[in-house]
């Protein structure tokens, strides 16, 4: 982690910088801002993503917002989100530099040879010849100045833009704001903090900074925002909901959000596929009750028939599993297509799913973890998942 930057103002002594205002400094001195959040974009993601999108535009700057995976459908309204770049080329320019002190340029051109797979630049000199050493190559800079990173633990969980374009993260400053207790710091400025709700929570805080010298909360923005806090509270149900994150939510709504829109979209309407794979989920429930939880698991044949998407299983959990009387926790088993995904809810607080889900690698919050097991199907794991948890659960009760 870097350190602190110093305080450039005359403040007498040196003061250090908060994350907060080292992540405005930053903004104020950048033109191109790159935006990003982690792959299978929840609510929080995206209408952080979109928000800051927005603020940033009206500020003057050129802010890109690239999310490649699939906006869920419950999502579908948020506003904005035809701004969201689905593709990203993070491609440098290949530089060769021609020193001109002893040798003019009079022409340049250049000529395809497709058969030979090459292609020849041609200098023509005013006189005389360019040699070999007047030549230099060089890669030119990425275009943008600044990449926020938004509600993402690590580099590794925004897929494959940090893959195919790892360069960038290191070559341009790096400002990573997250609410998650797994935070890796892999930031320049790391805007990191554990007791806000949702990153939308942290976002109202720099909108609000930055909006100093113009209004920048309005309608669309203090939407996005909000959907972020209700979707990572459970719509204020769930055990992380602090009295900050309802006060913020105030001031959303005075600014006009469309806390009603939100519901209806995020809770209460649901495709038909959804509750099909929904009753499927239910059929399967099992329940463990000298361990306290219940489980069940949705197979990628079960998404298949049902033609629900790949996010239309998390509700289930919140919604319908975790409401099971006399549990510690609830746990749903997806097969994806790139491996077993394992989500955790406590139902009741004082219990930590977390550490379940570290036992396989996973991690997240106390009320709600997640793991992956890459590349594996459920049959192959399935027993062994339930065997662990139920070995854990005896030996913490024990
Ligand atoms: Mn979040």
């Amino acid at each position: 982690m870097d350190r602190p930057m110093a305080c450039r103002g005359n403040c007498g002594a040196i003061m250090e910088l908060t994350p907060k205002q080292q992540t405005i400094e930053l903004l104020k001195g950048a033109q191109s801002v790159l935006l990003l959040t982690h792959e299978n974009p929840d609510g929080d993601a995206l209408g952080s993503i979109l928000a800051l999108q927005m603020v940033l535009t009206k500020l003057g700057k050129e802010a890109t917002a690239v999310v490649t995976d699939p906006i869920p459908g419950v999502y579908q309204f948020l506003p904005a989100k035809e701004c969201i770049k689905t593709s990203f080329s993070g491609t440098k320019d290949f530089i060769i530099t021609v020193d001109t002190t002893k040798t003019k340029v009079d022409k340049m051109g250049y000529k395809n040879l497709p058969e030979e797979n090459k292609l020849n630049i041609v200098i023509t000199p005013t006189k005389g010849a360019f040699s070999v050493e007047d030549l230099s190559f060089n890669h030119g800079s990425f275009k943008y100045d600044l990449v926020i990173v938004l509600d993402s633990p690590d580099l590794e969980r925004l897929g494959t833009i940090y893959d195919q374009n790892t360069d960038l993260f290191f070559e341009t400053p790096l400002v990573n704001i997250d609410h998650h207790p797994g935070n890796d710091y892999f930031g320049k400025v790391n805007w990191v903090d554990l007791t806000a709700t949702s990153t939308a929570e942290i976002l109202v805080a720099l909108v609000e900074s930055l909006a100093r010298e113009k209004p920048l909360l309005d309608i669309d923005v203090a939407t996005a925002l909000l959907t972020g806090i209700i979707v990572d509270t459970g719509s204020f149900q769930n055990a992380n909901t602090t009295p900050k994150s309802f006060t913020v939510a105030a001031q959303l709504v005075a600014a006009g959000a469309k806390q009603q829109e939100i519901i209806r979209h995020v809770f209460k309407t649901k495709a038909l596929s959804t509750l099909k794979l929904w009753g499927k989920i239910l059929s399967n429930v099992v329940e463990e009750p000298e361990s306290k939880f219940v489980w069940s698991k949705v197979t990628k044949e079960d998404f298949a028939i049902s033609g629900a998407e790949g996010a239309a299983s998390s509700g289930v959990i919140d919604e319908l599993l975790k409401t099971a009387p006399g549990i510690d926790f609830a746990i749903l088993l997806s097969e994806k297509m790139d491996g077993v995904h394992g989500s955790l809810r406590a139902a009741i607080s004082g219990v930590d799913v977390s550490a379940i889900a570290k036992i396989f690698g996973g991690g997240g919050h106390t009320a709600a973890a997640a793991f992956h097991l890459d590349g594996k199907t459920l049959a192959e794991v399935q027993n062994e998942i339930i065997a662990k948890i139920k070995a854990f659960q005896s030996q913490k009760n024990a």
